[in-house]
């Protein structure tokens, strides 16, 4: 039994969105650790909320979304950080613990992390984004082997230090998504309204394919929804606001097919297996980690990375995948138990070698 520390993102509270797929990552990541009779204290933002998990509130400013700056950006820190905050408490807390588990994408976590006297993991949930980040992970990489993990490899490729991390993958709680065989006419897209995901691509093939569009998240950047409804007055869309899982996939399960348009590597792209799990097919853009989830023309399309042409084209196919093949490789790769077990290994191969090295001091 393993006494973890999660320290989770700091962008926003758990819940909310605002922290993307990580969310779903944290909440599906202690489900498990706590399955498996680990004690667990996850320390998030005020406001923060997990399904059956208690939460340690710390106040404090937000962070700034990393993909909102320049690659030089200097590191930034607003007054009265929560992400300060969330390290106090776990130096405060430190002998209470085996493990801490940090989520957040920052740089203050890898920088503490040789002033701590016990192991800290850190789990990267997106690609590369600044040089200064770059450094400092890689610094850690290097001089903690073993204590980095990511979601999938090419996620990994985008890193300095990429040969040397825990491919992870993700897995979601299946239960929860309720297959359906039979879809209605529209196509659905899911995620943080943000530039670096392209909705746009997805609503100009739903303005040229006549197919209705239900768009799915938080919305993050108002400005950037205006923009689209400006440029494609005449598409079919419909915004469905940000849904809990069992709502979404009330929805999402009825649709024809799921759009991923990244503009960036997408380090793994939860919609991507909770849209299988509903039997769902994906047509995604090749790259990142939907190029490695999506068989494609099994389970849905790959296309030619920014080509809304071949996301139409491939639309115009997309009958012609097994919508049970979709549900079936969601059970086989991505259930939360193979979660669980991938990440408890991770921790309890961080023990070990941490044990290992105390015992030749
Ligand atoms: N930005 N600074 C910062 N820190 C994070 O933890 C972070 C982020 N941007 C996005 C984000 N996390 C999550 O939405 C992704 O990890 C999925």
């Amino acid at each position: 039994m393993l006494r973890l520390l999660f320290l989770s993102t700091p962008v926003g509270p758990l819940g909310s969105g605002q922290g993307g797929g990580v969310e779903l990552t944290v909440q599906n990541v202690a489900q498990e650790m706590v399955r498996r009779r680990h004690e667990l204290e996850v320390v998030a933002p005020v406001g923060s909320r997990l399904t059956n998990i208690p939460i340690r509130e710390i106040e404090g400013n937000l962070q700034i979304a990393v993909q909102t700056q320049e690659r030089n950006t200097p590191i930034c820190l607003p007054a009265n950080s929560v992400l300060g905050n969330m390290w106090t408490y776990a130096r405060q807390r430190r002998s209470h613990y085996d493990l801490i588990v940090n989520f957040a994408f920052d740089w203050l976590p890898f920088y503490l992390t040789p002033f701590f006297d016990l192991p800290i993991a850190h789990f990267i949930s997106m690609g590369s984004m600044t040089i200064a980040l770059d450094q400092i992970m890689t610094q850690v990489a290097q001089q903690y082997p073993g204590t980095v993990g990511v979601y999938t490899r090419p996620q990994a490729g985008t890193f300095p230090f990429g040969d040397c991390c825990n491919i992870l993958g993700s897995g979601i709680d299946l239960s929860l998504y309720e297959f359906c065989a039979e879809p209605e006419q529209s196509l659905a897209w899911l995620g943080r309204i943000a530039p670096e995901k392209a909705l746009e691509d997805a609503v100009a093939a739903a303005d040229i394919t006549g197919i209705p569009l239900k768009i799915f998240g938080k919305m993050q950047e108002r400005d950037y929804w205006d923009k689209i409804c400006r440029d494609f007055p005449a598409a079919p869309i419909e915004y469905a606001g940000f849904l809990p899982t069992r709502e979404l996939q009330q929805q999402l399960r009825q649709c024809r097919a799921l759009l991923m348009t990244p503009r960036w590597v997408e380090a793994f792209g939860n919609v991507a297996i909770e849209a299988l799990a509903c039997g769902v097919p994906v047509i995604a853009y090749r790259r990142g980690g939907p190029a490695e989830i999506v068989r494609d023309g099994e389970t849905g399309f790959l296309v030619e990375p920014n080509s809304v042409t071949a996301l139409v084209e491939a639309i115009k196919r997309i009958d012609e995948i097994n919508r049970d093949s979709c549900r079936q490789q969601a059970e086989t790769e991505y259930s939360l138990e193979a979660l669980g077990d991938r990440f408890e290994s991770w921790f309890m191969d961080i023990m070990r070698s941490r044990n290992e090295k105390v015992l030749h001091l």
